[in-house]
């Protein structure tokens, strides 16, 4: 069993001052032990850290979605870096082209130039002032559908949705739960903690009811959720970025496609290159967060590297009994 640590790690939403508002609704709700912090706390279904639960609440409350507004929603560790990379640069080709000697994402992590909607804008500023942002404005969000603010649902904004085999977002998120841990409180026993993720106890868990809401959606309104697996685009990665721009409303001309553009994007973004830069290398995100623990090993399978057998068994049995009817494997 880890050690109990004597102070919690320096993450800037664990000293998050919560509103009134907040504590009384925490005081109603579930809560079972987390893993990187002590409690977690559930709400509409799926289980928060009370800072995530207050900036939900404020972005549920305040949040006016435009009608050319993109959202990226992602289970953790499903390759959330890599999509706000690539949408960033994709709807950015015409001002920051990708050779751009000075292009935006050399010297900023991906996290700084697509904020997260609950887990930066809302939880830094109850309302923030978003007029600064350009059109199409591109935000990002682990918010389960149920839970998205109701002008996401009513207005014609798009929504594009990235989720990854759960053995290896599993194993993503074991590890960089151990990286936000301090050193003295040791490591998270993979054991333990596999035992509350198939409970569905993890940030924004039940990791499973969080990818049916959104694939549910995408068939019920294609032209508004698009559905998207990291192995796919990693299989395919040009396929899947020339698909992504159709449904966005901005295809790749001949010319573009003519000077290789989808390759220079794909390049620019890759896992090598990002990993690589001094920003991502030695940067750390306001929140406290180092930047290379964003960049881990990128593989698609690393999971045979950790789990037993007998896990295995278990994640599958899971994966047909919840996703059973609906379509989707892994
Ligand atoms: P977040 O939800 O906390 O933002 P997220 O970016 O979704 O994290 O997950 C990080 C995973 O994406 C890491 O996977 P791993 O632990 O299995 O290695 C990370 O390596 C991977 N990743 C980050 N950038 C890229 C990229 N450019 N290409 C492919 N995978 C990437």
């Amino acid at each position: 069993m880890p050690k109990e640590p004597s102070h919690p790690p320096d993450l800037k939403y664990l000293k998050q001052e919560l509103t009134q508002e907040c504590k009384i609704l925490l005081s109603t709700l579930p809560t079972k032990s987390g893993w990187v912090v002590s409690k977690l706390y559930n709400y509409q279904g799926f289980w928060y850290h009370p800072s995530y639960l207050q900036g939900l609440l404020s972005c549920q409350k305040h949040f006016q979605a435009q009608d050319t507004d993109i959202l990226l929603a992602t289970t953790p560790k499903s390759g959330t870096t890599w999509l706000k990379a690539l949408l960033f640069t994709l709807l950015n080709r015409t001002r920051y082209p990708h050779a751009q000697h000075d292009h935006p994402l050399l010297s900023n992590n991906p996290h700084m130039l697509v904020p997260f909607l609950e887990i930066k804008l809302y939880l830094d500023d109850q309302n923030p002032d978003l007029s600064s942002f350009a059109s199409p404005r591109l935000f990002s969000t682990h918010l389960p559908y149920v839970s998205l603010p109701k002008s996401v649902k009513d207005s014609k904004c798009k929504l594009v949705y990235l989720c990854r085999n759960p053995k290896d977002t599993f194993i993503s998120l074991w590890a960089f739960s151990n990286q936000l841990r301090l050193q003295e409180m040791g490591t998270n026993s993979l054991e333990d903690v596999f035992e509350k993720y198939c409970e569905g106890v993890s940030l924004y868990g039940p990791f499973w009811d969080h990818l049916l809401g959104y694939w549910q959606e995408s068939l019920k309104n294609p032209d508004k959720v698009y559905f998207l697996t990291y192995e796919e685009m990693k299989e395919e990665p040009d396929l899947h970025l020339r698909k992504l721009t159709e449904f966005l409303g901005c295809p790749f001309s001949v010319e573009e496609k003519k000077e290789g553009m989808v390759e220079g994007i794909l390049d620019i973004c890759s896992f090598d290159n990002l990993r690589n830069l001094k920003v991502n290398k030695e940067g750390k995100l306001p929140s406290g967060e180092n930047n290379s623990a964003f960049f881990r090993n990128g593989k698609v399978g690393d999971w045979k590297n950790y789990l037993t057998t007998e896990m295995v068994e278990r994640f599958e049995k899971i994966c047909e009994e919840k996703l059973h009817g609906s379509g989707l494997k892994f």
